[in-house]
């Protein structure tokens, strides 16, 4: 396999990288070893449940350094057979909408099924704020001391690509653990809930009661990915406002052109704190699922999530290749500048970088 074909070139060249004499050379290898851990027996772990062998290889896809990645496609290689098979849900609102309570009660209803729930996170601004998880991690206090609930908060820096990268990966690390469940939350911030769709089965977008102008606020955008809307806070005096907005929201649904002819939006009521509607989201997310399965749209849709990450990388990998090539690298700020100035067309200046590195039809 390419991968790992290359992962192995890169572990040779650590490796060989070492001193010469036989007890150093041991003594090494012993190093290296505990720096770098094995992708098969690492796989192995992370298929017998171990959630420590799970985290480490989190950690491994969540690092930039050259001979983690190595490591951590490797890793993903190996256990790609065993993905798959979990039920995937997307989970946003804004802040205070109350997403973690949410996650808090619905993970212990689904642990409680019997059911093996995964939280994960996509949150850019994780590196600032600590996390949409971490940052809030008492109201998920039962969840994370649950044996079959596993919680890992964003990775925080990086662009939004990035983290999205790292968070895919971790989802597959964890079907491959065995959960049945992903959760992946994402704060209602700018583009974060576009890439969490495009990882997911199925979106859940919750929102919290309001007044008519509630509604003006959501994006048409954010609405049109949702397949399902959940209002929560859905207790108390909050309860006719509650329903004033599924109404609302329902009919502002029924504008919006579904994204499958399988299934149709709609909205649902739930308290995340009185613990009340949730299994009314579950039914929803499995009555999802089926309709998805019967009509092929799942196998498409996962199909088409693969093709697009597929371009993503490849994209990502094509413009880092171009700037660590030094003569591409040397040239940028020119063509930049020319570009700028009026001196030269984008098209022109594009293509120039690209022949510098890639050659020509032409030429070849
Ligand atoms: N009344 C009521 N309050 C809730 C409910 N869910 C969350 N909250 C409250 O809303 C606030 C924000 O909740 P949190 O889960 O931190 O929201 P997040 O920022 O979206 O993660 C907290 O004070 C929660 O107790 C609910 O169903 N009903
Ligand atoms: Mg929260």
């Amino acid at each position: 396999m390419a991968v790992r074909g290359w992962t192995r070139a890169v572990l040779t060249k650590y490796a060989t990288g070492m001193a010469s004499g036989p007890d150093q050379k041991h003594h090494q290898r012993q190093t290296l070893n505990r720096a770098l851990p094995d992708p098969a027996e690492l796989a192995a772990g992370i298929r017998s449940g171990s959630r420590s062998a799970l985290a480490r290889g989190i950690t491994l896809v969540e690092s930039s350094r050259a001979d983690h990645q190595a490591i951590a496609q490797a890793l993903l290689a190996e256990l790609l057979p065993e993905t798959g098979k979990a039920v995937r849900l997307g989970l946003s609102g804004t802040p205070g909408v109350g997403k973690s309570t949410f996650i808090e009660a619905f993970g212990r209803l689904l642990t409680g099924k019997g059911l093996r729930v995964a939280v994960l996170a996509v949150d850019p601004s994780s590196a600032r704020t600590g996390g949409s998880i971490l940052g809030d991690k008492t109201r998920m206090e039962l969840l994370a001391r649950d044996p079959n609930a596993f919680i890992r908060p964003s990775p925080s820096g990086g662009t939004l690509g990035g983290v999205a990268r790292r968070t895919r990966e971790a989802m597959l690390l964890a079907e491959a653990a065995g959960y049945d469940v992903i959760l992946v939350e994402t704060v209602g911030v700018g583009q974060s809930e576009t890439s969490v769709a495009d990882m997911v089965d199925m979106f859940v977008l919750l929102l919290a009661p309001g007044g008519g102008d509630e509604l003006q606020g959501i994006k048409r955008g954010i609405m049109e990915l949702a397949d399902l809307i959940v209002v929560n806070k859905a207790d108390g005096d909050l309860v006719p406002a509650a329903r004033r907005a599924q109404t609302e929201y329902q009919a502002a649904l029924h504008l919006m052109r579904p994204k499958t002819p399988a299934w149709a939006p709609h909205v649902l009521l739930a308290s995340a704190l009185k613990g009340e509607g949730l299994d009314k989201v579950w039914q929803a997310a499995e009555a999802h699922r089926a309709a998805l399965t019967a009509s092929g749209d799942l196998a498409r849709l996962r199909a088409d999530q693969a093709r697009a990450w597929f371009w993503t990388e490849l994209r990502e990998g094509l413009i880092s290749t171009l700037k660590s090539d030094a003569k591409a690298a040397a040239l940028m700020p020119e063509l930049e500048r020319e570009v700028e100035e009026g001196q030269s067309t984008p098209t022109a200046a594009a293509r120039r970088l690209l022949d510098l590195v890639f050659g020509t039809a032409e030429q070849a």
